[in-house]
């Protein structure tokens, strides 16, 4: 890496005004919603970094893209230039836009996936999960075990096991396993990247057996930036030829454009062969909208096309996972203990060895997350037992290996100055963590609990 700074290669034309609160008003704010960060209203909040998902800051080009938009019904001309994108960019042969990633994941989940079926995957995704199982399927963890070890520092957490993979072959044959499910940069993992040589070695493994590969590409441009930073190899390439490369492996994706194309919404499906391509398309149009907007408008097919393009060049990649190392670094200097190696997308706290008195079931990350939230108008996000859910069959609760607290920075969104707080904001917290308590959950939706779950203090 250079030894240069990872400065932002653009510069500020419009800015969006904050509250600042008083720590009167976020103790109201965090009780009045449940302890849960995503029952708090945003304009209560400080720093955002709930989420990195449609919170990104577009571009002036993007928003002249907007002024574009071909609102017609049927084949906006907007389609045409997004279609165009996605097959100069990633390669596939047929596209087909979606609201956002979920969209596409209950399409594909649905032309792909039979009762009884075994969906393996780098580490599951909680939609992604939820929609294979929803279409009769059962998600199987066939990541590394490193995966699983917020210490290890492992340059490709999100690699999958082979051996692991072959295991589900041999018990269910490779007939009741219709794709892989390989993730980029791992959400769940902390950011975790998958490696080229990882891929080659699944493609070569599938391609026997006749099993496909499904990329969820959401985050593929932050896992090329770490191919070519630390797989042998390609320190030469560029990050869209890296990206080409990743897609090229694989027989479709399923994309929320919401995190690496910077949009504030939007998605798509895309698919190789014809045959399961001409069943996506049908289906669009019942959840969706016709197969030419899929739920989008076609100011945000535009935005979307153009997000694209400037998410794959290499100085604002560089300086995007560089704010992430900026702000990781600082944490790891002060002692606070965070999944490493640092990710791409943001830093995930390990709730476990910072809450060490706090037992799982008394959600840790969660009463984390509200903690911080308290102390400095930052508002993160649990990514542990509470994300996790309930085991579909048996409604046991899953107890995750991994209890992080994530600070997912918005792309192009916040400053370094921005950063220096939250990490003083953490290292004030982390002085105090004995004081903090666990959590009772005192109302559990049955979906995706952790969106609308409610808590007390202990
Ligand atoms: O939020 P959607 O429906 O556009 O995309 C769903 C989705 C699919 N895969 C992955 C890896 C995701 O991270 C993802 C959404 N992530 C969110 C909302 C997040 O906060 O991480």
């Amino acid at each position: 890496m250079s030894s240069r700074s990872w400065a932002e290669p653009y510069k500020i034309k419009m800015v969006e005004l904050l509250k600042m609160t008083t720590p009167k008003q976020r103790k109201k704010a965090i009780e009045e919603a449940g302890f849960n960060t995503f029952l708090l209203k945003s304009e209560d909040v400080y720093i955002d970094l709930l989420t990195d998902s449609g919170t990104s800051a577009m571009s002036d080009r993007q928003w002249a893209g907007m002024m574009l938009g071909d609102e017609a019904y049927a084949g906006s001309r907007n389609f045409y230039n997004l279609e165009r994108v996605v097959k100069k960019c990633y390669g596939y042969k047929h596209l087909i836009p979606t609201h956002q990633g979920r969209g596409a994941e209950n399409i594909l989940s649905q032309v792909m996936i039979k009762k009884g079926d075994i969906i393996p995957g780098n580490m599951y995704f909680t939609t992604t999960r939820l929609h294979q199982e929803l279409a009769g399927g059962t998600f199987y963890d066939v990541i590394i075990d490193e995966a699983h070890d917020s210490t290890s520092l492992h340059p490709f957490k999100g690699d999958i096991d082979i051996a692991k993979l072959d295991k589900l072959v041999k018990k269910f044959g490779a007939k009741k396993i219709p794709y892989v499910c390989v993730a980029t940069t791992v959400n769940m993992a902390g950011g975790q990247p998958i490696s080229l040589k990882n891929l080659k070695e699944l493609r070569a493994y599938t391609n026997k057996l006749g099993i496909k590969i499904i990329l969820d590409m959401t985050r593929i441009a932050e896992n090329a930036y770490f191919i070519q930073q630390r797989e042998k190899g390609y320190a030469n390439k560029n990050i869209a030829s890296i990206v080409r490369q990743i897609c090229d492996l694989t027989d479709g994706a399923t994309f929320s454009a919401k995190k690496d194309a910077l949009v504030n919404i939007g998605g798509f499906l895309t698919l190789n062969d014809d045959k399961k391509f001409e069943e996506a398309s049908n289906l669009v149009v019942v959840y969706e909208g016709l197969h030419t907007y899929g739920g989008l408008a076609g100011r945000d097919m535009e935005a979307m096309a153009i997000g694209i393009e400037e998410s794959l060049n290499d100085d604002h990649i560089n300086a995007r996972v560089g704010q992430v190392i900026y702000l990781g670094n600082k944490l790891i200097a002060s002692g606070v203990p965070i999944v490493q190696p640092i990710g791409g997308h943001g830093i995930f706290i390990d709730a476990k060895l910072f809450l060490p008195h706090v037992k799982q079931i008394n959600f840790p990350a969660q009463a984390l997350a509200a903690e911080i939230f308290e102390d400095s108008g930052v508002r993160t996000m649990e990514r542990g037992i509470v994300s996790a859910g309930r085991n579909a069959k048996t409604g046991d609760h899953y107890f995750p290996k991994l209890e992080l607290v994530r600070l997912t920075i918005p792309r192009r969104v916040y400053t370094q100055a921005h950063m220096d707080v939250i990490s003083e904001s953490i290292d004030s917290v982390y002085k105090r963590r004995n004081e903090i308590k666990g959590m009772e959950m005192i109302y559990e939706p049955t979906y995706l609990r952790f969106f609308q779950a409610r808590f007390k203090r202990l």
